[in-house]
């Protein structure tokens, strides 16, 4: 089983509200078929989620956040879904699309629910997931992280690997010479913050990243433009990114 999150800067144009990256999608859904293992994909909002919960104001925090925003954030990561649908469809993969409301309870995944989606990801249906808005309880609501989902998923079903698709290399010593960090082994690595991202951007990945090795999971930080190393990483295990070692492989 792999386990895949797509980033939203990956998928959309973070400089420009509601857009895609049409081709960059394009060439992930055609390297997924050159995968021969259960898949389970997750993505996240990019400029389509953040932009509307930046304008209204909504967090990962629990709170009673602007109905109307919850509505609108809500229905632009089912456009954005459907646009990643669309482009699996058109590349002979069949998408089984999960809005993450049928397996989380508040903030609690439903273990139950998360085993299904295994089955389903077995049967080679590819389940497809996001971040999203989500109800909490008690009138709250929140915006539930697909990095966060990436988590849940991974404690239950302990994937060979997750991988996380970004817009980078890797993870940087050094923002400046952009020197990659080949391998953490069970260190803690320090981010700087991102203001566009309500749900925290790079420094929320590698705290999950971190709290999935932690479990004995490999963790793979990946350039998503560059698909194939996606593919070279579940066929070859050749990691041309950063690799968190899951402490049980290290
Ligand atoms: O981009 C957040 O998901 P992420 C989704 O995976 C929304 O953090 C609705 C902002």
């Amino acid at each position: 089983m792999i386990l895949i999150k797509l980033g939203g800067s990956i998928i959309t144009n973070k400089e420009k509200p509601l857009s895609v990256r049409k081709k960059a999608i394009e060439n992930i859904s055609k390297s997924l078929r050159k995968i021969n293992e259960p898949i389970i994909i997750v993505h996240g909002g990019g400029s389509y989620g953040h932009y509307w919960s930046v304008k209204y104001d909504m967090h990962t925090k629990e709170k009673k956040y602007d109905l109307r925003g919850v509505a609108i954030v809500k229905n632009s990561m089912i456009e954005l879904n459907k646009i990643i649908l669309d482009s699996m469809l058109k590349n002979k993969l069949n998408p089984y699309s999960l809005p993450p409301t049928d397996f989380m309870s508040g903030n609690k995944p439903i273990t139950k629910k998360i085993k299904e989606i295994a089955k389903i990801a077995r049967t080679g249906l590819i389940p497809v997931t996001y971040g999203d808005a989500l109800w909490y309880g008690q009138k709250k609501t929140y915006i539930l992280s697909g990095d966060k989902i990436m988590t849940h998923i991974a404690k239950i079903l302990k994937p060979r690997l997750c991988i996380f698709a970004l817009n980078e290399d890797g993870l940087y010593s050094d923002l400046k010479s952009k020197k990659l960090i080949y391998e953490l082994k069970g260190e803690r690595a320090t981010i700087s913050e991102n203001k566009m991202d309500v749900t925290g951007g790079m420094s929320r990945k590698v705290e999950e990243a971190s709290k999935i090795a932690k479990i004995g999971l490999n963790v793979f930080f990946v350039n998503g433009n560059k698909p194939e190393r996606i593919v070279k990483a579940v066929k070859n295990r050749t990691f041309e990114g950063t690799l968190f070692r899951g402490k049980r492989n290290v």
